[in-house]
This record gives C-alpha cells, sequence and structure tokens, in this order.
C-alpha cells in the first residue's frame, strides 16, 4: 500500500495491544478477532469488562458480536459506503474534532463535500446496515475519548481494499483518533514477522525502512552501503507473478516460506504458470504442494531453529534465539540467501570454509551483523542493537541509542506533516452474483488451522479439531437446496469446482457463504477470484460468485 504507507508510515498497527485496554470505544472491522488474533480479541474482552463499547462491522456474526454494542452486518464489499455514511453523520452533526483537524489536517472542506451525499439511507441501500444503526454507530464512536479501530483482511481482500482503508484513516482523523492512547488506525499484521519482511524491503518499490527505489538519494545511500549498484525499477507484486508468466515476462521464481498453490486466488491459472517456469526454487520446512512441482528445494530451519529478530504488529522488534538444531540439510534462511549468493557472486568458497557453528550449521554473516546494518540503512531502527534487545522493548521508530522508541505513531505530527483527507469513491466488487452463480462467497480462517495448513495438519491436536473443509451456509438457504446439516454439496465459480460438506449456521445471512481456505483436498482458492486492488495488487479474496449443487450419494 505505497501511498498508505507515506500517509501513515507502514502497514502497522499506529497503537499498541495493551493500549486497547485504554480506549472508550473500539470499531473491529473485517476482522475476526477471536478466531485469528485470539490474544488481542482477549484485550478486546478485557476492554469491554472496563467499560469500552465494542462495535462490530462483519458481514458474518462472528464471536465478538457477543460482546458488541452494536453489530453491523454489511453486504460482503460494502465497506467503502458504510464507513463514508458514518462520516457524513458525524459531520452532518458536527461532532468531528474541529480543533484537531484545524491542527493536524488538511482538505477538510472537499472531504466534507465528498461524503454529503452519503447519508444513511443511501447506505442502508447498498449495505444492508439500517440507517438508524449507522447514526448510533457515528455518534457512539465520535463522542468516546479515545477510539480505536482495528481492521483486517475483512477490509483488505477487495478490489476496494486500499479505498477500504483511506475511508477508515478519514474516520480516525475527523474524530481526532491518530496520536493517542487506546485509540489509532489498527491493521492486525497476520504473519510471524510479516512485519518485519516489509519493513526490510520485501516489496517491490522499496529498499529496507520503506526508502523508494525511484529516489535518487535512496539509491545512492543503498549503492554506497552494499558497495554495488541497485536498480530504479520497481519489481512486480507476487500476485501479479502468474500474469506475467503467462506473457513470457518471468521465467524463474524463488519462494521463500510460501504456498502460492494452495493460498493465491484462481489455483487453476496459478498452477499453469508455475508449470511453464524455466526455473522453480522453493524453499520451505516442509514438502509443500508448491515445492512438489519445484525444480529445485532448499531445506530452511525453523523459527525455532535461528536466531534474529521478529517485527510484530505493534512494530516492536523482539529477539529470536536458536533453541535446538535443524533436522538434516536444512540451514536458516539467511544461510541459504547466503549460500546462494556467494555462488552467483562466485565467491564459491565464502561459505562452506566459513561455517563456525557445527551444531546449528550457521554460516556467516550472522543475524546479528546483519541487524547492525539495519540499523545503519534505516533511521527508524537507529537506536536499536541486540545487546538493548536484551532488556528493553522497542518499537519503531527509535532513531538513536537513548530513545526508548514509539510505541503510540504521529503523536505530533504524520510522516507528510498533516494529515490529506481524501475524497473516496465506490465501485463495488469485480464479481457480482447472477442468475447462474447466485451466492456470494467470502473465505476466510477458521482458529485451529493457519493457512495452507502445512504446520497445522501436521499437528494432531489441531488437525482433530478442524480436520475438514465445510461450506458455512445459512438455514433458509439449505432449506431452499433442500439441504441437511453435513450433506455433500459441490460449489463451482466460473474458475473451478470443489466439493465438501455443508454447515447449517446462524452466524450466516442468507445470499452468503464462507469457505474456510486452509484445505487442499477442497481447496477454497480453486473457486476464488483473481481480480487485483489496482494500487496495493491484494486479490479479492473476500468476494465472488459460485452456485452449489447437492451431490447425489450413491
Ligand atoms: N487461526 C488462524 N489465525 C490466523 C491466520 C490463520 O490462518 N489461522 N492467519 C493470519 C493472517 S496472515 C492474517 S492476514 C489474519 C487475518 O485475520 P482476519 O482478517 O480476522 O481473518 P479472515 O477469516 O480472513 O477474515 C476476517 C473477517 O472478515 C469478514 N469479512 C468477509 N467479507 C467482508 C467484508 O466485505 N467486509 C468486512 N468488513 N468484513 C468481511 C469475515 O466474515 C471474517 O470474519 O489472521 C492471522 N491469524
Ligand atoms: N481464499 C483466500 N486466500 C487467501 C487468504 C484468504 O483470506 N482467503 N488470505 C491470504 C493471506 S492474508 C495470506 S498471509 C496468505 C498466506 O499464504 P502462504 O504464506 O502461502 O501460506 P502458509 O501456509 O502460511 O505458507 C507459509 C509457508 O512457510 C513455511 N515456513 C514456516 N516457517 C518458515 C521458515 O522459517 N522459513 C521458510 N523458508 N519457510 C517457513 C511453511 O511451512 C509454509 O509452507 O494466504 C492468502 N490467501
Ligand atoms: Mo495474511
Amino acid at each position: 500500500m505505497t501511498g498508505l504507507v507515506t500517509v501513515l508510515g507502514s502497514g502497522a498497527m499506529t497503537n499498541t495491544i495493551n493500549g486497547i485496554l485504554d480506549g472508550d470505544c473500539m470499531l473491529v472491522i473485517g476482522s475476526n478477532t477471536t478466531e485469528t488474533h485470539p490474544i488481542i480479541g482477549l484485550r478486546m474482552l478485557e476492554a469491554v469488562k472496563k467499560g469500552s463499547k465494542l462495535i462490530v462491522a462483519d458481514p458474518r456474526r462472528i464471536k465478538l458480536c457477543d460482546s458488541s454494542e452494536y453489530w453491523m452486518q454489511q453486504r460482503p464489499g460494502t465497506d467503502g459506503p458504510l464507513i463514508n455514511a458514518l462520516c457524513h453523520v458525524i459531520i452532518r452533526d458536527g461532532l468531528e474534532d474541529k480543533q484537531y483537524i484545524e491542527e493536524r489536517a488538511e482538505n477538510f472542506e472537499s472531504f466534507k463535500d465528498s461524503v454529503a451525499d452519503c447519508t444513511p439511507e443511501w447506505a442502508e441501500k447498498i449495505t444492508g446496515v439500517p440507517a438508524a444503526v449507522i447514526e448510533d454507530v457515528a455518534r457512539t464512536f465520535a463522542q468516546a475519548e479515545r477510539a480505536g479501530i482495528y481492521y483486517t483482511m475483512g477490509i483488505t481482500q477487495h478490489t476496494s481494499g486500499t479505498n477500504n482503508v483511506y475511508c477508515l484513516a478519514n474516520l480516525a482523523v475527523i474524530t481526532g483518533n491518530l496520536g493517542k492512547p487506546g485509540a489509532g488506525l489498527n491493521p492486525l499484521r497476520g504473519q510471524n514477522n510479516v512485519q518485519g519482511a516489509s519493513d526490510m524491503g520485501c516489496l517491490p518499490t522499496f529498499f529496507p525502512g520503506y526508502q523508494r527505489c525511484d529516489d535518487q538519494a535512496a539509491r545512492d545511500k543503498f549503492a554506497k552501503i552494499w558497495d554495488c549498484s541497485v536498480s530504479d525499477k520497481p519489481g512486480l507484486m507476487a500476485t501479479e507473478f502468474g500474469d506475467a508468466i503467462h506473457d513470457g515476462k518471468l521465467a524463474g521464481l524463488w519462494v521463500m516460506g510460501e504456498n502460492p498453490m494452495v493460498s493465491d486466488p484462481n489455483s487453476s491459472h496459478v498452477k499453469k504458470a508455475f508449470e511453464q517456469l524455466e526455473c522453480l526454487v522453493v524453499q520451505d520446512i516442509f514438502l509443500t504442494e508448491t515445492a512438489e512441482i519445484a525444480d529445485v528445494v532448499l531445506p530452511a530451519a525453523s523459527f525455532a531453529e535461528k536466531d534474529g529478530t521478529f517485527v510484530n504488529t505493534e512494530r516492536k522488534v523482539q529477539r529470536v534465539r536458536r533453541a535446538i538444531a535443524p533436522p538434516g540439510d536444512a540451514r536458516d534462511d539467511l544461510s541459504i540467501i547466503n549460500m546462494v549468493s556467494n555462488r552467483i557472486l562466485g565467491n564459491r568458497d565464502g561459505d562452506y570454509h566459513g561455517i563456525s557453528d557445527p551444531v546449528f550449521h550457521t554460516v556467516p554473516p550472522f543475524a546479528s551483523e546483519i541487524f547492525s546494518e539495519i540499523t545503519e540503512c534505516w533511521v527508524a531502527m537507529a537506536g536499536m542493537s541486540y545487546e538493548r534487545l536484551e532488556t528493553e522493548s522497542l518499537a519503531w521508530p527509535c532513531p538513536d541509542k537513548d530513545h526508548p522508541g514509539t510505541p503510540i505513531l504521529h503523536e505530533e505530527r504524520f510522516p507528510r506533516g498533516k494529515a490529506w483527507l481524501s475524497a473516496i469513491s465506490w465501485d463495488g466488487p469485480a464479481e457480482n452474483p447472477d442468475d447462474e452463480y447466485p451466492f456470494v462467497l467470502t473465505t476466510g480462517r477458521v482458529l485451529y488451522q493457519y493457512h495452507t495448513g502445512t504446520m497445522t495438519r501436521r499437528s494432531e491436536v489441531l488437525e482433530n479439531s478442524a480436520p475438514a473443509a465445510y461450506l458455512e451456509m445459512n438455514a433458509l438457504d439449505a432449506e431452499r437446496l433442500r439441504l441437511a446439516d453435513n450433506e455433500m454439496v459441490s460449489a463451482s465459480s466460473r474458475r473451478g469446482t470443489i466439493e465438501l460438506a455443508v454447515r447449517i449456521s446462524d452466524r450466516i445471512t442468507e445470499g452468503l457463504v464462507f469457505i474456510p481456505f486452509h484445505y487442499k483436498e477442497a481447496s477454497a482458492n480453486l473457486l476464488t477470484n483473481d481480480a487485483l486492488d489496482p494500487h496495493c495488487k491484494i486479490p479479492e479474496a473476500k468476494v465472488c460468485a459460485i452456485k452449489i449443487t447437492k451431490l447425489e450419494t450413491v
């Protein structure tokens, strides 16, 4: 989300997890927090006990709805109009934080005009959320002293994902909720160290620390530190690889710690593309479905078998310590990358002779040396060191060695100075239900499984708790299709077909069904749409159109 990075810093929480307890109001939108971030979910429930008001916005009746003051059950893919309507009511009733807007925001008048027509009645027609509920929620949120927004994939996995986030940023700014405790705009990051990966430049336009590759000064800086020339051309987003392969623009791929054969939308397209690659390398701790079709598999060490740092969702840098030796030929990712790099540079001897740790098979440079280099590359981590991390809990930015770190972002100013309130229009999902494909499919997660299941499905306890794929469906829809609980159905989209059991549930509304994407034997991503958000290229995993038919048992 390049635009947002310049506005907000990065995709991390602006506030802290424990700070949830300092708030008076929480808007949890598109996040099934108790299942996907259980520790954070617990904090939210504690906050409710302390008197904080919980507002949930989710098309499904998730567990948090049991503790919420309001539940807005919007139609999938309609968050933009819903949030714009909240802003409309707040401004119409004069509940915006005028002083904050005056001091910290720009473009308010034009933003105000942009939401002038976004009345609750207008939004009700699009979202299905009653206008009266939108009115109440807007007032509750705006009148809270400290209101925090918590969002995840229900907001971002849409062709309007970036716009949805801009809408939420507008809401946070006009209510003065950025830069103070118990508030903020808080995307809860999903994977272990996904924050660290973004921070380190695992994004096609950035060097480490969100320094742009099209910025000459940044290029000069990295050319000097790395002692080589660096490219000014942004790379491709991972979700653009499939088309690039089909178009003959990409011939080789090195996949590290991802299983795109199961996790990428429209898997048949992905599979065809990957089969055309001249060279596919997969570096993983297990032989995944993607590794099975690879030319080369590089066995990697797991988190418990390596040294380094992870950055968590609240920007805290945490030390990881080797506890056990990696099995067999497995090596930590850093050593593998280094060994391959040495060969590319023709420096064949470098690594093997360099093995100085016979137990853990690590080769230099070691994680601690890399960390020192990071502190040279990026001012936000310049004040950190392994020594400090031993005893201190440090969230970036931490620009010098006496700096205590920054748990709450934007207390004084935004990266661009003042926050820019942008007018956001709405297009709707790329694929809508019709006569042939009458159901909306949304996909996501369950508590006991993790993504493509390579790790969790190897754990007996977890696997026994959630062993099989299912399709969650409302009782009225099930009745219409003459389906009993647990009966097998075939679910098809324009892209593929899977077979799985029906689970009748009052968590879901008529016309909508949910399938978890953890199960390769009934892989939801054979159905999902690979339409992308034009800005950040995230695929629309949360909305596509499907048809469902009962499977006749013989
Ligand atoms: N147990 C478990 N925990 C995980 C993971 C896992 O695989 N398993 N994965 C981790 C990762 S990488 C991530 S990114 C996070 C994701 O965490 P979440 O985003 O919480 O997980 P999801 O199940 O993808 O979707 C969240 C919610 O979005 C709702 N939703 C669907 N469509 C819409 C919509 O149009 N608008 C709104 N507002 N909501 C919608 C769904 O009903 C669902 O409740 O979880 C992390 N935690
Ligand atoms: N339909 C649908 N599709 C989705 C989503 C959705 O909500 N719906 N969510 C999307 C989201 S938010 C995400 S994050 C992706 C997740 O998609 P993936 O990242 O492809 O899924 P994982 O199964 O987590 O794959 C991670 C791999 O890393 C390996 N691994 C673990 N530790 C290490 C290590 O230390 N080193 C190395 N080299 N490998 C390691 C694991 O064995 C595993 O195979 O799925 C996306 N796909
Ligand atoms: Mo994720």
